[in-house]
């Protein structure tokens, strides 16, 4: 890992916005508050949740900084910086969201294991840099590979942060070869987030980013990427994000009998409001994002002022102004925003719900979807607001 070094403690840690609401300090998470979060299209970087399983990772010298391509292939190749940014660059607009988004929630009907979050565990950046699919030319692997010659089935991304859960390794996952060698797929080793260089938190200098699936996938500082026959081994992919049945709890889990969770359910959460807001008497403004996995735009996006009774459908956007259509015009792995209006009585109960172009709608209470783990809450989102003097 020349250039590149995981620190063992907290003491290095990169500066962070004070709005940030700390989740956990250490390792460091957190994300913004709600109101934040939808204020523009494009997340800043300070604003953008922070997910990290161990203490942030040190340049020091980013001359000397390479990543390795090594397993089942015929030429293996360690690639510098320069490497990468020589091959062609794209900017891809993709939301990250952590599969643990709305944890909190979840923990309300059954206590979940995990850090909890709000509705602000994912983001919405514009990620420069390298397709994988050409990265992986380099080494002799064409584009839309299933195998390599020698069994290589599966790219492992590998970084030098110093995890717990891998009892001080590093954090590792990995995805399909035909994901990462399909240029349509968009998968990139990103050295830029909103036209800027990453930076620590976010994986300076170079991470993958994966979109359409769960975070945990899109690894950061990357270190070496594997060619293997088997998908990685490594606790995040085989004890950690995986969805288990409601049945399932700490003492009967069998860890190996689900799939690593990839793809994103359709997710939407409303924004303008905390849970339980005072609001002044008249209209009020319910504005948040919607959001499905593996490219699939937003179809529609429902509102309801009276618990899900009745509901109205919200106007949607990616570009201020442009309503937004499900098509090319599209950033097809990005947010879409959503706005309504509406009269409130003097107690309501805000519900969203969104639906994504192939009809995945999502589940309306969270009992049903309850895991242990407390991944993915896509139940439908709910906020109670009162009508009374405002005392913002
Ligand atoms: N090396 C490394 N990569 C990582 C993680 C990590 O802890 N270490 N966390 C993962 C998880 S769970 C998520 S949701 C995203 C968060 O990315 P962000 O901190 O840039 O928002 O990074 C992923 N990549
Ligand atoms: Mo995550």
């Amino acid at each position: 890992m020349p250039g590149l070094r995981g620190p063992s403690d907290y003491s290095q840690e990169p500066p962070r916005h004070p709005c940030l609401r700390i989740n956990a300090k250490e390792p460091f998470n957190a994300e913004p508050p709600r109101s934040a979060l939808v204020s523009s299209y494009v997340t800043h970087v300070d604003f953008f949740y922070k997910r990290n399983h161990g203490p942030i990772p040190i340049v020091d010298d980013l001359e000397r900084y390479s990543v390795s391509i090594t397993g089942l292939i015929d030429n293996p190749k360690e690639l510098f910086m320069k490497d990468i940014m020589n091959l062609p660059k794209y900017n891809v607009t993709a939301t990250l969201q952590c599969a643990g988004n709305r944890r909190t929630a979840m923990s309300k009907t059954r206590k979940v294991k995990g850090v909890g979050w709000d509705v602000a565990a994912l983001g919405n950046a514009v990620w420069g840099g390298a397709k994988l699919a050409d990265v992986l030319e380099l080494v002799g692997i064409p584009k839309c590979t299933n195998a390599t010659p020698s069994g290589g089935k599966h790219v492992e991304f590998v970084s030098i942060d110093k995890c717990k859960e891998e009892n001080g390794g590093p954090y590792k996952a990995s995805i399909p070869l035909c994901q990462a060698t399909n240029p349509e797929d968009d998968v990139l080793l990103a050295y830029e987030m909103n036209g800027e260089p990453l930076n620590r938190d976010h994986g300076y200098p170079l991470r993958g980013i994966v979109p359409g699936i769960i975070g945990a996938r899109s690894v950061k500082w990357l270190d070496s990427i594997n060619i293997i026959a088997e998908e990685c081994q490594g606790f995040f992919m085989q004890k950690d994000y995986k969805m288990f049945p409601p049945s399932v709890n700490w003492d009967n889990i069998i860890w190996s009998t689900r799939r690593p969770q990839m793809d994103f359910p359709v997710q939407c959460a409303i924004c303008s409001l905390e849970d339980m807001n005072v609001v002044k008497h008249g209209k009020i403004t319910i504005k948040g994002y919607a959001v499905s996995g593996g490219g699939r735009g937003i179809e529609r996006v429902d509102v309801s002022i009276d618990g899900g009774k009745t509901w109205v459908e919200a106007s949607r956007y990616q570009k201020t102004g442009i309503p937004y259509t499900a098509d090319e015009s599209s950033d097809k792995w990005a947010w879409v925003l959503f706005e309504a209006k509406a009269d409130i009585p003097q107690t309501a109960e805000i519900v969203a719900k969104a639906v994504d172009t192939a009809a995945n709608v999502q589940p309306e209470n969270v009992e049903n979807i309850w895991n242990l783990r407390g991944i993915l809450n896509t139940s439908w989102h709910r906020v109670h607001v009162r009508v009374g003097h405002s005392n913002m």
